[in-house]
């Protein structure tokens, strides 16, 4: 039986708008996402898990059940309903009594500044792909290093290759826009960029604790041994995780991420520059990361193709609906005899391990790494006040497996947080795809502790995986 360190933590993770609900409550400010929901007309934030009156039960729960992590965002249009200017008195003192109350609970907190919900005067202006975004963003950081200073662990963003994809490439996020690879390419630099010029302020400012950024890193593998595919399966990796890790911790791209970025950009008819000054702060930066953090839910198989770009999102749980084939890199193929969710996210938890290693091979300064998200989408079922979600205990057991085989391997891995704590809001999936540990009745806002949340109670105690 495989066991994690004594010292690990156990955590589960949120993010402000798939939790809080209050989205005009409490002075906040408004998101994109509030009218880009509205007019899809599926689903809304609202009350979402209603976290804003409810954390107190929240982390009562994650005591009583051994959770000693959570993983929250700031919402900065609590902070700054516009962005920029004046500071909302009522959301700076709302996050006092979150930290407050999880530290009476004895719960870590790892506080994200941004997770997708960019105040929609800023977004309105073009989010990361205007400069201007870059400073609101690092002047936001600032006030946030003065002003809550119980806070240990920062991280600047939440996973930037998605917001960028997803706003640029498939459009399942506001603003919708689709195959826009440049825009892609923009916002992955001018994010990385505006991460480390929050951590050079946060270290040229002595504040106390640690930051870092969290990734969303998911492996990519070739589809068959063809040169052909293997090829594909480096391009898709560069844009998803090489470039983000070399600008993390390189402080530059290096000369096969800037090749495999020339040759997508060629195939999709633009050319990309980014400015050398960047790479000053940037490189600055890349040694002042305390952590990183990894959000890893599944892998990909990845083969040649060379015609028009063509994605279906699978957002409704209908298994075998989704598609994914981009221009100039390649198309994410299923493979046969592997497991997947009902939204089509493959299973294979040798993903996680391999990413490991390689991070620990090629950025050896990476210092530390938390899995800051992992878990399973599954349509659970309420019977009698118990739900029975043998599934997602075998899932998060493979994973945890891996990991524990990573860290035998060498790999400083110091925790993990399951996504999600509670049952929450899906940005692109509404409310059947249910990941928490905490069953909630988003008509009653009643929690109920899945069996799942029994068995991570007993890993949490043991640190014996079984
Ligand atoms: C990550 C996000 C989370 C969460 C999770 C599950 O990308 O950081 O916010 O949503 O994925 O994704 P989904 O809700 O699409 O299933």
């Amino acid at each position: 039986m495989k066991t994690l360190p004594d010292d690990f933590i156990f955590g589960g993770a949120t993010a402000a708008y798939q939790c809080e609900g209050a989205t005009h409550e409490g002075g906040k400010g408004p998101v994109a996402w509030d009218a880009f929901l509205e007019k899809q007309g599926r689903f809304l934030a609202e009350p979402a898990s209603d976290f804003y009156h409810k954390y107190p039960i929240d982390l009562e729960l994650c005591e009583k059940f051994g959770v000693n992590g959570i993983r929250l965002s700031i919402a900065w249009s609590r902070i700054f309903p516009e962005g920029t200017g004046e500071v909302n008195k009522e959301g700076v003192r709302y996050y006092h009594e979150v930290l407050s109350e999880a530290k009476k609970r004895n719960v870590k907190v790892f506080v994200t500044l941004h997770h997708f919900d960019t105040p929609k005067a800023l977004f309105d202006e073009g989010d990361f792909l205007n400069r201007q975004t870059i400073d609101a963003f690092v002047e936001y950081a600032k006030f946030c290093f003065e002003e809550f200073k119980e806070v240990e662990y920062w991280s600047t963003f939440n996973e930037i290759y998605p917001i960028a994809t997803n706003q640029y490439l498939n459009g399942t996020f506001p603003p919708g826009i689709t195959y826009d690879l440049k825009k892609v390419m923009t916002c992955l630099h001018n994010m990385l960029y505006a991460h480390a010029r929050a951590v050079n302020v946060f270290k040229d400012g002595g504040y106390k604790g640690q930051i870092g950024v969290v990734h969303s890193l998911e492996t990519k593998y070739p589809a068959s041994m063809s040169d052909e595919d293997i090829h594909a399966a480096f391009l898709d990796d560069a844009l998803s995780i090489r470039m983000l890790l070399d600008g993390t911790f390189k402080g530059r791209y290096s000369k096969e991420t800037l090749s495999a970025l020339k040759e997508i950009s060629e195939e999709n008819g633009f050319e990309i520059h980014f400015p050398e000054a960047d790479f000053v702060e940037m490189e600055k930066a890349k040694d002042r990361n305390d952590y990183l953090g990894i959000n890893h839910y599944q892998s990909h198989f990845v083969k040649a193709y060379h015609g028009e770009s063509r994605i279906h999102h699978n957002g409704t749980g209908d298994k075998g609906t989704s598609a994914y084939a981009v221009k100039g890199i390649g198309e994410r193929i299923y493979k046969e005899g592997l497991p997947r969710t009902d939204w089509d996210w493959l299973i294979y938890p040798k993903g996680l391990y391999d990413l490991l290693i390689r991070i620990q091979t090629d950025y050896p300064n990476y210092k530390a790494i938390y899995i800051t998200e992992n878990g399973m989408g599954y349509k659970d079922e309420f019977v009698d006040g118990k739900i029975y979600d043998e599934p997602r205990i075998d899932y998060v057991k493979q994973y945890m497996e891996a990991l524990a085989d990573a860290i035998a391997d060498g790999v400083n891995v110091k925790g993990y947080f399951l996504w999600s704590l509670m049952d929450v809001f899906s940005w692109s999936n509404g409310y059947n795809k249910r990941y928490g540990l905490f069953y909630v009745d988003f008509d009653t806002q009643k929690r109920y502790p899945k069996q799942s949340a029994y068995w991570y109670q007993g890993l949490a105690r043991t640190k014996e995986i079984r």
